[in-house]
């Protein structure tokens, strides 16, 4: 956001309390109150993924201070971090790693942990719509930190512009395990806590396999960084490579293209869960006629629904 215009001081009173809100709002109470236009404002989201303790919210909070200090650009900057064991603990432990006295005093700065619901994939449910308000409160970035390898991915792949995946030293065994798709998902691998040995064996396991992947030349070609919360400089080339990623969606067209799967995602998401909601609200007497009946009673409820708002 350039210096003249003006942006109103954070609301974080009201952004909690609408987050809570999202956090807690069924599909059918999503479709009804779903804006008719998009926020004009976007915020560059950034996805931190990776297994547990492989240090995904140190290198969260080390990033998000080093953009609100060093980039002009980033002045309001969100932390959600989905937590599928302790909702609230995640946030406590990231907000305690944030020295936030060190941050300018334009920076502002908002971490919110939230749970997973009932996603399989690890994301919470109203994810998308959560970034939508984050979008509305003006962030100039946000980064969503997420546990987990495998269908994770794909969920989050969808939401974010950019994808970290952050992998441990000696994790060679997992990654050859990991199915080839999700080794092509991410735009940065990152072996963390390289200051532990074994970090370049993984960083040169991740580029065999990342280099047998067929890439023509407009593709991105996805970076092994290796990262150390005791290496600062390391945080730098991180944040240098999600700056050079960014850059690029933009100038290859990559962002459009990815702003039409997530709303082609989105959709199949919440008509998914509203579907299963009327399937579950089915009586037995509905679950002994015929299947072209069941459909019927599914799609008559479906539309009931939508009609009656
Ligand atoms: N040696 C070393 N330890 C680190 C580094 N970064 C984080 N840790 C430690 O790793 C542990 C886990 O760090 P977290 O940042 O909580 O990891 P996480 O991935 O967010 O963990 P979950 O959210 O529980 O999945 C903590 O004890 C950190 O102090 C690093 O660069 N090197
Ligand atoms: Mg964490």
């Amino acid at each position: 956001m350039s210096d003249s215009e003006q942006r109103t001081k954070l609301n974080r009173f009201a952004l909690g309390r609408q987050l809570t809100a999202l956090a807690n709002t069924s599909p059918q109470e999503m479709l009804d109150k779903m804006p008719s236009d998009a926020a004009k404002h976007q915020a560059q989201r950034i996805g931190l993924t990776g297994a547990p303790g492989s240090g995904k919210s140190t290198l969260g909070g080390q990033l998000a201070m080093h953009r609100l200090i060093r980039e002009s650009a980033v002045q309001r900057l969100g932390i959600l971090a989905i937590d599928p064991s302790s909702p609230k603990s995640g946030g406590a432990i990231l907000g305690d790693r944030i020295r936030m006295d060190e941050l300018p005093g334009s920076a502002e700065l908002f971490i919110r942990s939230l749970g997973s619901r009932s996603t399989a994939d690890g994301l919470t449910d109203n994810l998308p719509e959560m970034l939508d308000l984050m979008d509305s409160f003006e962030f100039d970035e946000v980064l969503i930190e997420t546990v987990g390898v495998g269908q994770v991915e794909y969920a989050v792949r969808l939401q974010v512009d950019t994808l970290v995946l952050v992998l441990l030293p000696n994790s060679g065994d997992m990654v050859q395990a990991m199915k080839s798709g999700i080794m092509e998902m991410p735009d940065i691998f990152v072996v963390n806590k390289s200051d532990l040995s074994g970090a370049d064996r993984t960083a040169a396991d991740i580029e065999r396999i990342t280099a047998l992947r067929k890439i023509t030349k407009v593709q991105w070609h996805p970076q092994v960084l290796l990262v150390s919360n005791s290496k600062p400089e390391s945080i730098v080339a991180l944040s240098k490579e999600i700056d050079r990623h960014q850059n690029w969606l933009i100038t290859s067209g990559e962002q459009q293209k990815i702003q039409i799967d997530r709303a082609r995602y989105r959709l199949r998401r919440i008509i998914e869960r509203r579907v299963q909601q009327v399937i579950d609200e089915l009586g037995d007497t509905d679950m002994k006629q015929a299947l072209p009946e069941q459909f019927e009673k599914v799609i008559s409820k479906l539309r009931g629904a939508r009609n009656s708002i």
